[in-house]
C-alpha cells in the first residue's frame, strides 16, 4: 500500500457549529495562519439565510481553536464594497505578506463571484482593500513575497469552453492584475478532471512553491472533491516543475461523506513548521473543519517523481 502523504488528526472534526458562540449552520474551508506565536484561523460559516460570513477562531497549538464570541467579517452594508458582497463572504485565505496579514475572499453578488482582497495587522479590525478580479472567479491565493519585483497570486476563472482551470497574475501594487496565463488544467478521466482551484497559499520549499489544490471528479452519486499538489518554479511560478499523479487527501472519515455538502474535503490554508512539516486544514463535506499533518519533503517528492502533466 502506498504511504499516505497526510495524516489526519486524531481529534478532527476540530471546529463544528457547536463551538461558535453566535447562531452558524457550518464551520468549513477556513484560512489558517500563525500570529504572534498562535494559530488565527478564519473560518466560512453559512447562516440560515444560506449567505455565508466569516468567523474568527485562535489557538496555541494548531488543533484546539476557540472562536471568538463575534464574527470577523460580514457582507460590507455602505461602502463600495456593500454591492458586490450582498449575498455572502466566502473561503478566506491568508497570506502574511511584507508585514501584514492579506484575506483574498470570495464576494458574493447578483453580478456573481469575484475576489476581495483585506488586509488586517493584528486580527482585531479589518480593512478592504479592493477587489482584485472581475466576476467570475474563486479561489484567489496570494504568494507570500514579491516575485521579481512583482506580487504573484493564483486563481481559477469560471469557463464554458475549457475546464475551470488554475491561472496565475501579476501586480505592481496588490490591486492593479495582470499578465495572466493559464498554469494548469484538469486532466481527462483523472481525480480532478471536472475543475480545479487553488487551496493553501503557496509555500515555499527549497526546490520550488508547493500548492495544494482541490480537484473535483464527478460521479453517479455527485462531485467528489479531494486535495492534490503541485510545484511552481521559485523565480518563475507561472512554469509548473511537477503535479502530484495521485491525491492527498480524499473524504474518509464520517464527517467528510456527510454534512451540508456530501463528499468534500476543501483546504484554504496550510501553516509551515519549523520541522519540516506542515499543518493542513480542510472542510470537511462543507459542515466541520478538519486537521491533519504532512512532511512538506513527500509533498514535494510527489511533485516531482510521481507527476502527471499540468496542461
Ligand atoms: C465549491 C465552493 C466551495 C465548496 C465546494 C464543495 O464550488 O462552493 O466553497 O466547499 O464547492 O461544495
Amino acid at each position: 500500500m502506498k504511504k499516505q502523504l497526510v495524516t489526519r488528526y486524531q481529534g478532527n472534526p476540530i471546529l463544528t457549529k457547536d463551538d461558535i458562540p453566535y447562531p452558524v449552520q457550518t464551520v468549513h474551508n477556513a484560512g489558517v495562519t500563525k500570529f504572534n506565536g498562535r494559530y488565527m484561523m478564519l473560518f466560512r460559516s453559512h447562516l440560515d439565510t444560506g449567505r455565508s460570513i466569516i468567523g474568527l477562531a485562535e489557538s496555541e497549538d494548531g488543533f484546539n481553536f476557540k472562536a471568538r464570541s463575534e464574527p470577523f467579517m460580514v457582507p460590507e452594508k455602505e461602502t463600495l464594497f456593500a454591492e458586490y458582497e450582498a449575498f455572502g463572504v466566502e473561503d478566506p485565505r491568508i497570506t502574511y505578506l511584507e508585514d501584514a496579514y492579506y484575506i483574498t475572499y470570495s464576494a458574493y453578488s447578483q453580478h456573481g463571484v469575484r475576489i476581495g482582497l483585506a488586509m488586517t495587522l493584528d486580527f482585531e479590525s479589518v480593512e478592504r482593500v479592493a477587489f482584485i478580479t472581475q466576476a467570475d472567479y474563486r479561489n484567489n491565493v496570494l504568494f507570500p513575497e514579491k516575485i521579481d519585483g512583482r506580487y504573484v497570486k493564483l486563481d481559477r476563472p469560471h469557463s464554458d469552453i475549457s475546464p475551470w482551470s488554475v491561472w496565475i497574475s501579476y501586480s505592481p501594487d496588490l490591486r492593479h492584475w495582470g499578465d495572466s496565463r493559464l498554469v494548469m488544467k484538469p486532466v481527462p478521466y483523472h481525480w480532478d478532471e471536472t475543475k480545479i482551484g487553488p487551496g493553501a497559499p503557496p509555500i515555499r520549499t527549497d526546490k520550488g512553491w508547493l500548492s495544494i489544490y482541490h480537484g473535483v471528479f464527478p460521479t453517479m452519486a455527485g462531485h467528489v472533491y479531494r486535495l492534490g499538489a503541485a510545484l511552481h518554479k521559485l523565480d518563475d511560478p507561472a512554469q509548473i516543475l511537477g503535479v502530484g499523479d495521485r491525491w492527498i487527501l480524499q473524504p474518509e472519515d464520517p464527517w467528510e461523506i456527510t454534512g451540508y455538502v456530501p463528499n468534500v474535503v476543501f483546504t484554504c490554508g496550510a501553516v509551515p513548521e519549523d520541522d519540516g512539516t506542515l499543518k493542513l486544514y480542510w472542510g470537511g463535506a462543507d459542515q466541520v473543519m478538519c486537521a491533519g499533518t504532512a512532511v512538506i519533503d513527500e509533498l514535494v517528492n510527489l511533485c516531482l517523481n510521481d507527476s502527471r502533466t499540468a496542461i
